[in-house]
């Protein structure tokens, strides 16, 4: 175990406004480990302990300093009203500070102590939590994003619901509740759970541990169980300080579904994602890190469980009798529940509803709900929002392998629709297709060495079957050269075999260490891989230039995405080509460039080692010029990131599986069925001239639901009937990318439609366009070079060309981010004017670059 002793830094960080009146406390603090292993890492620890009743117990079983944060708790547990909380702030501050000058001196300019005396205790409570305190923030749909329901996870699956969620109630038609089993509840599809609300940093002051709900309600058929739910949760809140905020799931929706999948133990994050919230261990070895990880108390560790076990957190005392909910809980889950017969009726003072507890009542209130969107934004936290935005657009769904993910219809549709374009434009280029296998044997793997050296550790082998070894293990591709070329050998024989111009679409593995990200760095990936064999070196360079046009047609005109065609510098070139043609997009909100894709010429260096020859009409003897390239799965990440927004996925009409959305908008007494006879109708028109259109004709989802829903996943236009749109033959349009409502005439609907589709995906280009081009730096000095890097420019800079420099602009450039290094020499150059000098090595300069951070 690490020792505290070690770190140079501890902090106590304590949630004073969230618990109030609450019999439990939030006791959080965080040790920062500075210098350990060069990484600065945070540990936050976060728990939960009554304190009210049994501090004494505490006292004795905790060390000082952990006792004197929790009597400092305490203090602030006597507030009455927020004010007094408020005023107690003070007490509190002081407590801090008397434990940090106890057992440390603060650190200059900072709230943070150090401590140089081992407090043996603080290791066992280490838990990774990298982001806003409190378990609150587990729930709702930022729960995925905390490790720390691991520990909830590994502690008992009932206890972990219950630990946040001191009772799950289920709705029953006819305003009933039901206490249920925390497993059944995850199992149910239309269960209104009521659970504590959270953290939410909008509503700071309004966190209660045990009264506050977060409600799974399927709008339509259950906006009356939401209220029921609601008017339950304001009753039991009454006289809580502060008041809880409720926020609603729909059942069905993708927050629900994703917020309900991770109560299934099987959901729980995979160690990558835990590691990948300590960015900076990046710089650790392989030892380095087992080390460091080995030396915490991992939350899976049986000893942390037992030891969260023996704190026996204890429910608060029955706060109202008869009723159902009143549960003595014990750290095994063993619910004791009270006597639960009969009716009772009770009457909402502060929102003058009703509801019924158990059954035979109504409620009668309907109250709005509230719509759930994405937790993070674009700007604020651009990692998290691409995960967030990849799952909730169901694009992705996270698997238990780390680095693998489920790619789900709506990501495959799109993927679909550019290979259906690629496939015809290679085809037209006499391009075939075919299928290799998936298995490589070592021997010819081996065989080219040069090429698969810096890549061996990305190869994944197959060692066993069953339980016995393999004779000989089986490597899984990466890439095919290796598979395809011994066979290009046997098939070319004379001039006549040539050109031989195979592709094949297939999922290559590489097993990459660095932090996985869905499409953008997975282990397994789908790809297009083209390779072909020419007699002339001319031939090849044609089609090398041909391919990377084709590439640059699904970036720009099918995704919409800016990018820049080029050739890559020596140092990035493929080890086995000759020269490396790419396609270069870039993210503004990173800084970072991206390959989007590539284009090979490998020349002779495969046919010499392959021995791919042939004969030509002279009959002398010549080796193949070969090309190799490829797409992957990567162009639909880069499609995400750039044109993405805070309500989510932002799908180009081009390659958008529903390319619109008919939304019926009913109101009270409105014609219904004529409503949704006019959008079905109207799908039929769209669907008539070739456009993807359909209805969403459920009736259990409020159109506002609808809306976000079909934000969320990008559809890159929206109509609305409703009865003044019935009335005026006509339908609201309203555009994803902008949010333009226009009003267009059902007569001119197929026109008016098209031209909007098109708009909308030539706006997504030029804003991109525009965004990407704001980023770009022109300049010719280090400094400068610097300063841009600094601020996330995507760099065009005079170079020498020198293998040793751009070595040199890597080292130099070295830190927590990643280096800079070349993007590519684009193929549209500036004027270079005589005597210009390299912005890195003060040589001559030869070439314009691209230079920059990147994927
Ligand atoms: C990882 C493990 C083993 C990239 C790898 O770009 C081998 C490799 O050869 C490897 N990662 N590469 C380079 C792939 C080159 C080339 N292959 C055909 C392409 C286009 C398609």
């Amino acid at each position: 175990m690490l020792s505290v002793e070690k770190t140079q830094c501890f902090s106590i960080l304590m949630e004073h406004k969230h618990d109030i009146k609450s019999d439990f406390v939030i006791f959080q603090f965080a040790i920062q480990y500075l210098n350990v292993y060069q990484v600065d890492i945070v540990r936050v620890i976060t728990i939960r302990l009554p304190t009210v009743d049994s501090v004494s117990a505490y006292l004795q079983s905790v060390q000082d300093e952990v006792a004197t944060v929790l009597v400092a708790k305490r203090t602030l547990l006597r507030a009455n009203s927020y004010y007094e909380a408020i005023d107690m702030q003070t007490t509190l501050d002081e407590g801090v500070k008397d434990i940090g000058l106890k057992f440390g001196s603060q650190m200059p300019n900072s709230k943070q102590y150090r401590f140089p005396k081992e407090i043996s205790l603080l290791p066992k409570l280490l838990f990774h939590l990298r982001r806003r305190p409190l378990l609150g923030s587990i729930v709702g749909h930022e729960d995925g994003k905390s490790v720390l329901w691991n520990l909830f996870l590994n502690a008992s699956f009932d206890l972990s619901l219950r630990m946040v969620a001191p009772c799950c109630l289920m709705h029953r038609e006819g305003g009933t509740f039901e206490e249920l089993p925390a497993y059944d509840l995850a199992m149910q599809s239309d269960t209104a759970v009521v659970l504590d609300h959270g953290n939410n940093i909008e509503h700071l002051p309004v966190n209660c541990w045990l009264q506050g709900a977060e409600l799974a309600a399927d709008e339509g058929r259950n906006a009356a169980a939401l209220a029921a739910c609601r008017t339950l949760a304001e009753e039991l809140t009454e006289l809580q300080f502060p008041a809880p905020r409720i926020l609603a799931f729909k059942e069905g929706s993708s927050e629900s579904r994703y917020f309900v999948s991770r109560l299934i133990p099987a959901h729980k994050d995979p160690p990558y994602k835990q590691e990948a919230n300590f960015h900076s261990s990046k710089h650790l070895t392989t030892e380095q890190w087992t080390k460091l990880k080995s030396s915490f108390v991992h939350f899976d560790d049986p000893s942390f469980c037992e030891w969260i076990r023996n704190l026996k957190v204890v429910p608060p005392e029955k706060r109202r009798s008869c009723r159902r909910w009143d549960l003595n809980i014990d750290l095994l889950g063993v619910i004791e529940v009270d006597d639960m017969a009969g009716v009772e009726q009770r009457q909402n003072k502060s929102g003058g509803g009703k509801y019924f507890f158990c059954s035979g009542g109504k409620k009668k209130e309907v109250k709005k709900e509230t719509g759930l969107g994405l937790s993070f934004t674009k700007d604020e936290n651009f990692g998290e929002w691409y995960s967030e935005v990849v799952v909730n657009g169901e694009m992705i769904e996270y698997y238990d392998i780390s680095g693998c993910y489920i790619l789900r219809p709506w990501a495959i549709s799109i993927w679909e629709i550019m290979q259906t374009f690629f496939d015809a434009e290679i085809k037209k280029m006499k391009v075939k297709n075919c299928y290799f296998p998936l298995f490589v044997s070592p021997g010819v793997l081996q065989k080219e060495k040069d090429h698969i050296e810096g890549f061996a550790p990305e190869v994944a082998w197959v060692t066993k079957s069953g339980e016995s070894e393999l004779e000989v293990p089986i490597a899984i591709r990466p890439t095919s050269e290796t598979v395809m070329y011994p066979y290009y050998s046997k098939w070319i024989r004379g001039h006549r075999d040539l050109p031989l111009k195979l592709n094949q679409w297939c999922n290559v593995v590489r097993w990459e260490f660095s932090n996985p990200t869905p499409f953008i760095r997975s282990r397994e990936f789908l790809w297009q891989e083209g390779h072909t064999a020419f007699a002339t070196k001319e031939e090849a360079d044609t089609e090398v230039l041909q391919i990377l046009e084709l590439y640059r047609c699904i970036y720009e005109e099918f995704l919409a995405i800016p990018v820049t065609k080029g050739r890559k510098s020596e140092l990035e070139t493929f080890a086995g080509g000759l020269y490396t043609t790419s396609v270069e997009a870039f993210i503004p909100n990173t800084g970072r460039g991206i390959q989007g894709a590539t284009s090979h010429c490998l020349g002779q260096n495969f046919a010499k080692m392959f021995e791919i020859n042939f004969e030509n009409e002279k009959g002398e003897k010549g080796m193949v010029w070969q090309n190799s390239w490829a797409y992957s799965t990567r162009t639909i990440g880069v499609m995400v990131m750039v044109h993405g927004d805070d309500k989510g996925l932002v799908l180009p009409p081009k390659v958008a599986a529903l390319q619109l959305i008919v939304i019926p908008v009913p109101y009270k007494d409105a014609d219904t069925q004529g409503i949704f006879d006019a959008c079905v109708a109207t799908v039929a028109t769209l669907s008539d001239a070739g456009i993807r259109a359909e209805a969403d004709l459920r009736d259990n989802y409020s159109p506002g639901w609808k809306y976000s829903n079909w934000e969320m996943k990008g559809v890159p236009l929206r109509i609305e009937i409703g009865p003044r749109d019935l009335a005026n033959n006509q339908v609201r349009a309203v555009r994803r990318d902008n949010g333009a409502k226009t009003d267009i005439s059902r007569v001119f609907l197929v026109e008016q439609v098209k031209g909007m589709l098109d708009k909308i995906q030539q706006n997504l280009f030029d804003v991109a366009k525009q965004k990407r081009d704001a980023c770009v730096e022109v300049l010719k000095t280090w400094e400068e070079f610097v300063t841009a890097l600094g601020q996330k420019k995507l760099i065009l800079a005079p170079w020498c060309d020198e293998e040793d420099v751009e070595k040199d602009v890597k080292a130099r450039t070295k830190g927590d981010m990643g280096a800079a290094k070349s993007l590519c020499t684009p193929f549209e150059q500036p004027e270079l004017p005589e005597g210009t000098k390299c912005f890195a090595s003060g040589k001559p300069a030869k070439k314009w670059t691209y230079w920059g951070r990147s994927y």
